[in-house]
Order: C-alpha cells, then sequence, then structure tokens
C-alpha cells in the first residue's frame, strides 16, 4: 500500500476544508461537528512541554566521536575500545539563567551536554564551558539558581539577589571570576572548550578504579565578545549562537573539540593528603599535577532536521553511564544523579528514553512496563516480572562495579565549608595573576559593570562583604574593582 500524500487529520482521515469552518451560510454559525477545527485548536493549545527549569534557551546538534589515543589501560568503556573508533554523538549548548526564548549573547556559563549513542547505552555527559561550578553542595542549587532568575517582587533580573548571594557563598568565587572575565560571553558555542567538570571515574577490565576530568577543548580557538559586544549582539540578533552554530555546519564547516583527560588514581584520591578535595566542584586539578591526555575528536556534523523533535525533547542525565565510565562522590554530581531523570519525567513523561532522540539504538531488555506513549512494544508477551522460569534475558555479573572504598565511618552534616574545605581564594588567585594585563583589565571592567547594579537598603553591605572576597583573591583585582566602584576602602571593615 503506497503512503500517500494527501492532507489528513492526526487520525489519518484525508480531508479537503483546512481553511474555513463549516458554517450555516456563508455568514451562520459554526458547526460543533466540524471537528476539524476543534482538533488544530486543541492541539495548538498543547504545543508547548514545560521549558527546561535552567538551561532553557539551548541549540544543537548531532556528530561523531573518533578514538585518536588508547586509554584502556584506565577504562573498559566500548566507546573507547580502540583508536579510529566511532561513535555517534548528539550535543546540546545552552545558556543558564535564561527562559527558552532569551538572548545567546547573555553573561552567563554554558551548557556542553553530550549524549554518546555507545553498545553499552547511552553515555550522558553533561557538563558546562567552565570546569568549576558556583556551590559545591546540591542543596544550594535552588536557591542559587532563583538568584540568576527574576526578583519574586520586581519580576526583573537582580545583580543585589546575584551579588548577596555570591558574597555570602565564597566557595562561588572561582566560577565567578571565570563567568566575569571575557570566557561569560563567548562568542557562539564553536569557540569555547567544554568540561564534564566533575571529577568522574573510570574502571579497565581489571577493575581498577581511577578519578579522571573530561576537558573538550575547541580546535576553532577561543573567541569571546567583550561586554559592550554582547550587549549590543542582544540587540542586534538573539539567536547569535544558534544561527553561527547551524550556518556553519549548514555549511559542512564542521566544529571540533579534542577531548583530553586528567588521571588520578584511587589511592591519590582516597589518601586524604592532597592539598585540596578532589571531589570538591569549585576546584580544578592543577595539571602540573595531573598532565593532560589526549583521547580522541567530537566533531558536529548535522543538524537537526526538527528542532522541536530532536533538541527540545532531548533528555540527558549525568547518571547515564556505561561501563567503563562511573561516578565520584562528589557531592553536587551525586544530587545530580536524582535530579535529571526527575526533571525528565516531569518535563516529558515516565517513558522519555522511547522518544527516538533518547532511544538506546542496540538494546534495552528489563521489566519496566506500561506509563504514557509507551510505543517500544512494552514487553510483548514475555514476562514483566524478575526472576522468571521463561526469558532468556541474562544478568551479566561482567558489568558489576567493584567495591566502593569509604573512609569516614560517620553518616553526618558535615560543613561544606569545614578547615581543608575552606580556601575558596588561592585558585581565583592563580587563575587571576595568569590573565594577560588586558584580560586582568576587561574582567575587572565587567565586575564593576555588574557591581554597579547593587541596590537597596543592604548596597554598601553586599559590596563591602564582596570586596572583601576580590581583596583575598588577588590584591590588584579589589584595588582596581574598590576604585571601578568609587568606594574607599577601610581595610579593617572588609568582612
Ligand atoms: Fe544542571 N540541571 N544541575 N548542572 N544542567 C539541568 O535538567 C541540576 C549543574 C547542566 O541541554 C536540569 O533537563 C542540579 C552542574 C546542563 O538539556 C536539572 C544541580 C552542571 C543542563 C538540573 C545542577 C550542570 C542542565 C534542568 C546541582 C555542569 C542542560 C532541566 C547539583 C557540570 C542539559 C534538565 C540540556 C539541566 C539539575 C548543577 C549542567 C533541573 C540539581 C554543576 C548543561 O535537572
Amino acid at each position: 500500500m503506497e503512503i500517500h500524500k494527501k492532507l489528513t487529520t492526526a487520525s489519518g482521515r484525508p480531508y479537503a476544508e483546512n481553511e474555513n469552518s463549516q458554517t450555516v451560510g456563508p455568514r451562520g454559525p459554526i458547526l460543533l461537528q466540524d471537528y476539524i477545527l476543534h482538533e488544530k485548536m486543541a492541539h495548538f493549545n498543547r504545543e508547548r512541554i514545560p521549558e527546561r527549569v535552567v538551561h532553557a534557551k539551548g541549540s544543537g546538534a548531532f556528530g561523531t566521536f573518533t578514538v585518536t589515543h588508547d586509554i584502556t589501560k584506565y577504562t573498559k568503556a566500548k566507546i573507547f575500545s580502540e583508536i579510529g573508533k566511532e561513535t555517534k554523538a548528539l550535543m546540546r549548548f545552552s545558556t543558564v539563567g535564561g527562559e527558552r526564548g532569551s538572548a545567546d549573547t547573555e553573561r552567563d556559563p554554558r551548557g556542553f551536554a553530550m549524549k554518546f549513542y555507545t553498545e553499552d547505552g547511552n553515555w550522558d555527559l553533561v557538563g558546562n564551558n567552565t570546569p568549576v561550578f558556583f556551590v559545591k553542595d546540591p542543596k544550594k542549587f535552588g536557591d542559587f539558581i532563583h538568584t540568576q532568575k527574576r526578583d519574586p517582587h520586581t519580576n526583573m533580573k537582580s545583580p543585589t539577589m546575584m551579588w548577596d548571594f555570591w558574597s555570602l557563598n565564597p566557595e562561588s568565587l572561582h566560577q565567578v571570576l571565570i563567568l566575569m572575565s571575557d570566557r561569560g560571553t563567548p562568542y557562539g558555542y564553536r569557540h569555547m572548550h567544554g568540561f564534564g567538570s566533575h571529577t568522574y571515574s573510570m574502571i579497565n577490565k581489571n577493575n581498577e578504579r581511577f578519578y579522571v576530568k573530561f576537558h573538550f577543548k575547541t580546535a576553532q580557538g577561543i573567541k569571546n565578545f567583550t561586554n559592550e559586544e554582547a550587549a549590543e549582539m542582544k540587540a542586534f540578533d538573539m539567536d547569535f549562537s544558534q544561527r553561527d552554530l547551524f550556518e556553519n555546519i549548514e555549511a559542512e564547516n564542521f566544529p571540533k573539540w579534542n577531548l583530553q583527560i586528567q588521571v588520578m588514581s584511587e589511592e591519590e584520591a582516597n589518601a586524604q593528603d592532597y592539598y585540596f578535595n578532589p571531589f570538591d566542584l569549585t576546584k580544578v586539578w592543577p595539571h602540573g599535577d595531573f598532565p593532560m591526555i589526549d583521547v580522541g575528536v567530537l566533531e558536529l556534523n548535522q543538524n537537526p532536521h526538527n528542532y522541536f523533535q530532536d533538541i527540545e525533547q532531548v533528555a540527558f542525565a549525568p547518571a547515564h553511564i556505561v561501563d567503563g565510565i562511573g561516578y565520584s562522590p562528589d557531592k553536587m554530581l551525586q544530587g545530580r544523579l536524582l535530579s535529571y531523570p526527575d526533571a525528565q519525567r516531569y518535563r516529558l513523561g515516565t517513558n522519555y528514553e522511547q522518544i527516538p532522540v533518547n532511544r538506546c539504538p542496540f538494546a534495552t531488555n528489563n521489566y519496566q512496563r506500561d506509563g504514557q506513549m509507551r510505543v517500544d512494544g512494552n514487553g510483548g508477551e514475555k514476562p514483566n516480572y524478575f526472576p522468571n522460569s521463561f526469558d532468556e534475558i541474562e544478568v551479566d555479573e561482567a558489568y558489576k562495579e567493584p567495591p566502593l572504598p569509604i573512609n569516614s565511618p560517620n553518616a553526618d552534616w558535615y560543613d561544606r565549608n569545614c578547615e581543608g574545605e575552606n580556601d575558596h581564594y588561592s585558585q581565583p588567585g592563580k587563575l587571576f595573576q595568569i590573565m594577560s594585563p588586558e584580560e586582568q583589565d576587561k574582567t575587572i571592567h565587567n565586575i564593576v559593570y555588574n557591581m554597579s547594579g547593587i541596590g537597596g537598603p543592604k548596597k554598601m553591605e553586599i559590596i563591602n562583604r564582596q570586596l572583601g572576597h576580590w581583596f583575598r583573591v588577588d590584591s590588584r583585582l579589589g584595588t582596581g574593582i574598590a576604585e571601578g566602584l568609587d568606594v574607599t576602602i577601610d581595610m579593617g571593615q572588609l568582612k
């Protein structure tokens, strides 16, 4: 039976009248029986699904990951099994705080979310364009994001909320310094690095565990807008980054990123004597201590045919790892393991992994059944319970992770900034000191521009508290910002 091209209803009935509603005479009322009118209006009312509560504005493309170096001594993950191995991938870039219709060139971190369709399931590496994050305990995430969104009273963005939160949470300094540099306004998505950010683990074929950091270095070179260029671009083209990505892929100018990893042994990570917590998401691992190791190349080479189907509906979750890749005790990663599948079930429904872009193209065998939009055969006649005497689904012990050594005997609510966890200044200080004088000046300019928006009855309290942190990071930085804000420093007053 050939598939025809006739206009039809959603149930496949061919029909002719798609523009005129059925009325009693040319001027009479509409007949209730013109159900095609209702079908069109009812579907239109239900076209919007909940936007992502963060990272709502984004752009995506399909691509290929190709292994260029052998890292099988660290991992048995099939995606890295041999040089030349190719794996299909999907990338979604995004801003963080803006709504779905917001501008691409806002000062904001950029989401860098990757889905690798491997034989052992889909691996989601959901990172950002910065190696660190603002907070290090997931309990603070919602509060933090509230300060990045609209003030509950004015319904406008609020530098006062942002800097009040940041000045009360100095663990944010490293990420805020990056955000306030020109890396906070990247020139689209092609000219920025990407990071897994968290410490993850890798497990090799001898079941030895290593801890790793993932770095995706742009092959296009770093390029940023200045503060003023980004503001101008907002007015000129709200979708600059989308346009830049889409048009370059259409022109077959395929953007690439080179994947590198840093590796720490399980013993080093658990030794407790490294000078900071290697699982602390506000810290980077010094490249001198843990050098970069080349792994492969990620190339984006196909635009999605339909944005809503493939990019609005794509569902990432850091919990989606594959054999040979594992988690770590990083509290923020632990928090994210539960949050993302919960967010996807809310946005897309319980069977979200049956949406084609989210489906594992190899095999899924389990006893989960039913639920809305169940379209994968629902297990057919096979048993829907385990164990059973009938089906041939096997549990392969080879996929069991090695035990995880735990050092601390007591469960407790440990202060995230206790002794040994409260050096929030050295790494941002080093970052500022390796910036060129021009980059330092631009960063000071951007911070002054942004902090000038602080207002209200607590204005000077917030400014002084934040200045105290900037001075602890670097005296030139603190002085430059104080002068820019025209604030006279009483060093005794700095909190
Ligand atoms: Fe997210 N984050 N996040 N995040 N995140 C989401 O999941 C969350 C964090 C990141 O293109 C949400 O599908 C918690 C760090 C990206 O679809 C949500 C915490 C990093 C994207 C969520 C964090 C990220 C999200 C919202 C603190 C970089 C977009 C909608 C523990 C390493 C992915 C959704 C895409 C999206 C939760 C912190 C990156 C709400 C609880 C750190 C790139 O589930």
